[in-house]
């Protein structure tokens, strides 16, 4: 017989998972890019373009930077709530992408991508890495943004921003734009 004070419990551990994000399901077709705008002190360059997910579900993505520091360091990359503003500023682009309130403090955990803040795609899907004059390519599926004006998740009006991994220095930054179609 299950007590009352287990019951509560197990009621208190799923409001507690009902911040994971949900899998998104009704992606439809739109495309979006977002290119880095060209910054004087930095080389990193590149963009990253969405398309239609497997069978509505998530949201394929197409990643290229270019231009990575050859220091060994790590670049991070998210999707940031503002836009970037006319003077190109990457810290006037706000905090990530978090519909679901995981907060900063938890690091991303790769092996659980829905515990992790939605805009955190490099949490999500690896941080990028690179030879100096060889660019960073990646392709994946990510089940928790979204393409649809007006979702939570929804990613199309926001910014993309690349930072420093180690020092979170914001390097560059572009905003969403639709694309194709
Ligand atoms: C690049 O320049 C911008 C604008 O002056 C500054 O905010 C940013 O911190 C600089 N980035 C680095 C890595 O120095
Ligand atoms: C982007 O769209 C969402 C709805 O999906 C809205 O809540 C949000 O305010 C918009 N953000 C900007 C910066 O326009
Ligand atoms: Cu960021």
């Amino acid at each position: 017989m299950l007590s009352k004070t287990l019951l509560a419990s197990l009621g208190f551990s799923l409001l507690a998972s009902a911040a994971n994000a949900p899998v998104t399901i009704n992606n439809d077709g739109q495309q979006y890019r977002a290119q880095l705008q060209p910054k004087d002190n930095t080389t990193v360059s590149g963009h990253i373009t969405s398309y239609f997910g497997p069978g509505q579900v998530g949201v394929n993505f197409f990643v290229e930077f270019w231009g990575i520091p050859d220091d060994g360091q790590a670049l991070s990359y998210h999707i940031h709530n503002s836009p970037v503003p006319e003077d190109g500023n990457c810290y006037s682009t706000g905090s990530h992408l978090d519909p679901y309130a995981r907060g900063d403090a938890t690091p991303c955990d790769i092996q659980s991508p829905q515990t992790c803040q939605v805009g955190d795609l490099s949490g999500k899907h690896g941080p990028v890495w690179a030879p100096a004059d060889e660019g960073y390519t990646a392709i994946y599926t990510d089940w928790f943004l979204s393409n649809v004006e007006g979702e939570p998740a929804f990613f199309g009006n926001r910014s993309l921003v690349i930072h420093n991994a180690a020092t979170n220095a914001r390097l560059a930054c572009g905003n969403f734009e639709v694309w194709g179609q």
